[in-house]
């Protein structure tokens, strides 16, 4: 029963990320602005745009928000940057709410939620999974991409962080951290921008990454060249690759040969 219980609120969060996060859009007309200090609702510190946006969609009084990749410090801001004058200021991306008055209901999502009760996973999250030819471990604990390597190295047997090279990885990449276990976030990959080309190279098969999935406008460097030599995948919101800073704290996929 008591397990019953953690499926649903486990699931409850779920739909409700879902259903939040359609309700806020990127509008990047208003990245690199900053408003008056008397339209910050709240600053957070939050794990992705995602976390930050379903902030917002659950304060009455917040219109947008301004999330920033590097620092994760999430803005929650009473008025809509169109309507304020904003002034430069570097490093957020901008959000905005589309529709307030669409919402669902906290009954129609909890609704969807009670009809998945009864189908608990038997999917076991802290065990290897092979597919593909190779094996795969999810760690959710947040370090630096060397701090992962390092801890992928570490396990038994000793593997590396996720290089994904195909379609059907990435597929699985998204099926395992998002279907199975884990939760929204980015996490590491492999890939590191050794000369500022904006192209990366796999670590442990020393190979160029020719399969990608970039999300829209990324690989960017976005805080100047050579801001963002590694690689990090989100498997829900700005869904894709991106690169970023090599010192931000993700949750890693090991993988290993054999
Ligand atoms: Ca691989
Ligand atoms: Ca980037």
């Amino acid at each position: 029963m008591k397990r019953n219980v953690y499926l649903v609120f486990v699931v409850i969060l779920t739909v409700r990320g879902v259903t939040i996060s359609n309700f806020m859009s990127r509008n990047p007309t208003y990245d690199n602005r900053a408003t008056l200090s008397t339209d910050i609702i709240s600053t957070l510190i939050l794990g992705s745009p995602m976390y930050c946006a379903s902030h917002c969609t659950r304060n009455d009084v917040c219109k947008s928000i301004m999330f920033n990749m590097d620092t994760h410090d999430c803005q929650l801001l009473s008025v809509y940057m169109s309507d304020t004058g904003p002034q430069p200021y570097i490093g957020r991306l901008y959000y905005e709410k589309i529709n307030e008055g669409t919402m669902p209901t906290t009954a129609e999502v909890e609704t969807t939620v009670v009809s998945t009760e009864t189908t608990p996973t038997t999917f076991d999250c802290s065990i290897w999974h092979q597919r593909l030819g190779h094996w795969y471990m999810l760690d959710t604990n947040y370090r630096t991409f060397n701090d992962s390597r390092s801890f992928c190295a570490s396990l038994s047997p000793p593997s590396y962080v996720i290089e994904v090279d195909s379609q059907a990885e990435n597929d699985w990449f998204f099926e395992f951290t998002l279907s199975h276990c884990g939760i929204f976030n980015f996490y590491w990959l492999n890939g590191y921008d050794t000369d500022n080309s904006g192209s990366f190279t796999w670590i442990k098969n020393q190979t160029p990454a020719i399969y990608t999935n970039w999300y829209t406008g990324e690989p960017n460097d976005f805080f100047g060249t050579g801001s963002e030599k590694c690689i990090a995948s989100s498997n829900f919101f700005m869904k894709g690759w991106h690169d970023i800073g090599c010192s931000s704290a993700k949750p890693v996929v090991c993988e290993r040969d054999s």
